[in-house]
């Protein structure tokens, strides 16, 4: 299995640089990179990473997107003199050469594949490469925007003709619309190009009306094609455009997204593609935001704890019309939004044509410092728990080895400890004669949750449903805020604490006994034909809601007659670990042992995401979440950019 992760940094490609004024391409400065990899060193992830050297990309590699006439162009430069260069410049927009810029330009190419190829082979999982000049802007015969060479459609390109892909996910979170690459696979349904970007009606750079939601590519790229279908693309490699200039201070973006965000994008990418993910840098101009930023995505990628994302959970109506439009105009294209009732929201042809573009903002010395500051001390408050211990297991005397660290139990304490727990919770079982071991064992691993000494851990138990009222009351009891409790099958937790301390979610193949309130949440759920269809309600509803809630501890409960398949049950587990810094703890009901390695795996990160296509869902179902998440929306308003 691969594991580790690629890092791709060369010194060289500082030399590129700015030689004249310029106010709009003076942010693209040498330290961006260097800045980035001495923050990763002082973060100690360097050595944790597998160093990939850079290599010149070929002029044949370079061609793969880039017309002979573009290359020859570029390959004139570095015998140019500073006037020529700046005439050079000056025949695109945003843009400068320096002699040493075609050098740097074919170093980041090389650089690019070759972690595409670390990633492929499988040498290692993922990678990141740190690189400049940035891509995403450049086209067939232009450079654009500080791009010269498309590293990221190069690196598709290379990916498809070396290992014979089909498909491709390319992931734009840069602010700015990459048109560069949605030109170059603008009718290629192979190459998925996800972009998300600063638009404003078309003022904010580039200013291009193909950047609006209702571009969804021509021809066979449109999607409805027999030979590559759009509307069940599982991808086999995914690679990001890695802006960082939607940071916070970044003077270009001018948006507010903290290093933390990155971490959870990261996140979420990696359970595609069997965790083939390759992260390119293309923007973020403030020093100290970028550096923290890539600092996350590669300690993210690294496979360590998420931090918690802070903030409201709400996202304003402006962000919610562009995603309603997105989707309606995907409706089409797409099975999982098949069932949707959603229509554009806007026409189009009554929008305003001649809008003057949005000045970006200069850089302020002042705010800029003012970012630093603020950075330092959120840096410093945002706590990891430590990564090399990760996961412990309490099963039984021949199972309690199976990962260390294996929990200490000291009896009599803790007997005594659980007795009061039982009262409290008026369940007598001591008298029954029951063996109160598997409670004894799973409060030892919550409390080593707790006390931060692993991420998670597992315990199975003869009654998960009272082994899950007993670890309420036990965080309760240790002043843990806030905890969710996600079940699956039949698990019924009792208990009295205050609404808003416990989130109790049950995915349950049987109609819920009581209706739904804000804090108890039944999915009722039906076992279908497929096992792969978990997609919808994880996706759709389980993760808004969860993700709203911000917990601090979550608990996950395997019952029996689970209603979810081990697919579905390893997504919700690895979506799960976004949340309350990956804080963990998992109960499994004694009958359902089979699933252990299906839960350790993912706990573990020891694991390969492996799902295949969507499949759609049991309409019941999907009508059951649909109405659930309806109901939901004004309680849980992350729910509100899943449907109207
Ligand atoms: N008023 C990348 O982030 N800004 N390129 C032009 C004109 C150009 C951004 C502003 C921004 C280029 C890779
Ligand atoms: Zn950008």
């Amino acid at each position: 299995m691969a594991s580790g992760t690629a890092l791709v940094y060369d010194d060289e490609m500082t030399s590129h640089k700015l030689l004249w004024d310029d106010p709009v391409c003076d942010i693209e400065v040498p330290e961006r990179l260097s800045s980035c990899y001495e923050r990763l060193k002082c973060y100690n992830l360097v050595e944790r990473c597998v160093s990939v050297p850079v290599r010149e990309g070929t002029e044949e590699e370079v061609m793969l997107v880039h017309s002979s006439d573009y290359l020859e162009t570029v390959k004139r430069t570095p015998k140019m003199t500073e006037e020529e260069l700046r005439k050079t410049s000056a025949g695109y927009d945003a843009v400068f050469f320096h002699p040493t810029t075609y050098r740097c330009a074919k170093l980041a190419v090389g650089g690019t594949l070759d972690m595409v190829d670390a990633v492929m082979s499988g040498k290692t999982q993922n990678g990141m490469a740190l690189i400049r000049p940035p891509g995403h802007h450049s086209q067939r015969n232009e450079a654009n925007g500080f791009c010269i060479f498309n590293n990221v459609a190069i690196a598709a390109k290379y990916a498809q003709r070396k290992y014979g892909l089909q498909r491709v996910l390319v992931v734009d979170w840069d602010v700015h619309h990459g048109q560069g690459i949605q030109y170059i696979f603008n009718e290629d349904p192979s190459v998925l190009y996800f972009s998300w970007h600063r638009y404003e009606h078309q003022q904010y750079w580039p200013t291009l009306r193909e950047s609006d939601y209702d571009s969804v590519g021509q021809g066979n790229g449109k999607g409805f094609n027999i030979n590559v279908p759009w509307n069940k693309f599982d991808p086999e490699l995914v690679l990001v455009s890695a802006g960082y200039d939607s940071g916070i201070g970044d003077p270009e973006g001018q948006m507010s997204a903290t290093p933390e965000c990155f971490a959870h994008l990261t996140h979420f990418l990696m359970q595609l593609a069997k965790g083939k993910l390759c992260v390119v840098l293309e923007g973020g101009y403030h020093l100290r935001s970028l550096s923290e930023s890539v600092c996350m995505t590669l300690k993210t990628l690294l496979g360590d704890p998420l931090p918690r994302l802070s903030g409201e959970m709400a996202p304003c109506l402006s962000a919610l019309e562009s995603i309603h439009n997105v989707r309606a105009v995907h409706k089409p294209y797409w099975k999982c939004l098949m069932h949707e009732d959603i229509a554009p929201l806007q026409d189009l042809s009554t929008r305003a044509q001649l809008l003057t573009p949005l000045e970006a903002g200069r850089p302020n010395s002042e705010e800029a410092i003012k970012t630093d500051k603020f950075l330092e001390l959120h840096m410093k408050n945002i706590s990891f728990p430590r990564p090399h211990v990760k996961t412990t297991v309490a099963v039984d005397e021949s199972n309690a080895r199976l990962l260390s660290p294996s929990v200490q139990i000291d009896k009599e304490k803790d007997m005594k400890e659980l007795k009061a727990l039982l009262s409290g919770l008026d369940a007598d079982l001591a008298k029954e004669g029951k063996d109160l071991n598997s409670f004894l064992n799973m409060l030892a691993v919550l409390d080593k949750i707790i006390k931060n000494e692993v991420t998670n851990g597992l315990a199975v138990s003869s009654e998960v449903s009272l082994s899950s009222a007993i670890a309420l009351k036990h965080c309760h009891n240790l002043k843990v805020q806030k905890v969710l409790c996600v079940s699956v099958g039949d698990v019924d937790v009792k208990t009295d604490l205050d609404d808003g301390k416990v989130l109790l979610i049950n995915i349950s193949a049987k109609p819920p006994k009581k209706s739904d309130t804000k804090y108890n949440i039944t999915v009722n759920w039906e076992k279908g034909i497929e096992t792969n269809n978990f997609f919808s309600p994880a996706l759709g509803l389980i993760l808004p809601v969860t993700y709203s809630y911000q917990p601090d501890l979550t608990i996950i409960v395997l019952g029996p007659n689970r209603s979810v398949g081990q697919n579905g049950i390893s997504l919700l587990i690895r979506l799960l670990q976004g949340l309350a810094q990956s804080h963990i703890l998992a109960l499994i009901q004694e009958t359902e042992v089979t699933l252990l390695q299906d839960i350790i795996k993912p706990l573990t990160s020891d694991f390969t995401p492996s799902f295949g296509t969507y499949a759609p869902d049991l309409k019941e179902n999907v009508q059951r979440v649909i109405e659930l998440r309806e109901q939901l929306q004004n309680e849980w308003k992350l729910l509100q950019c899943s449907g109207k």
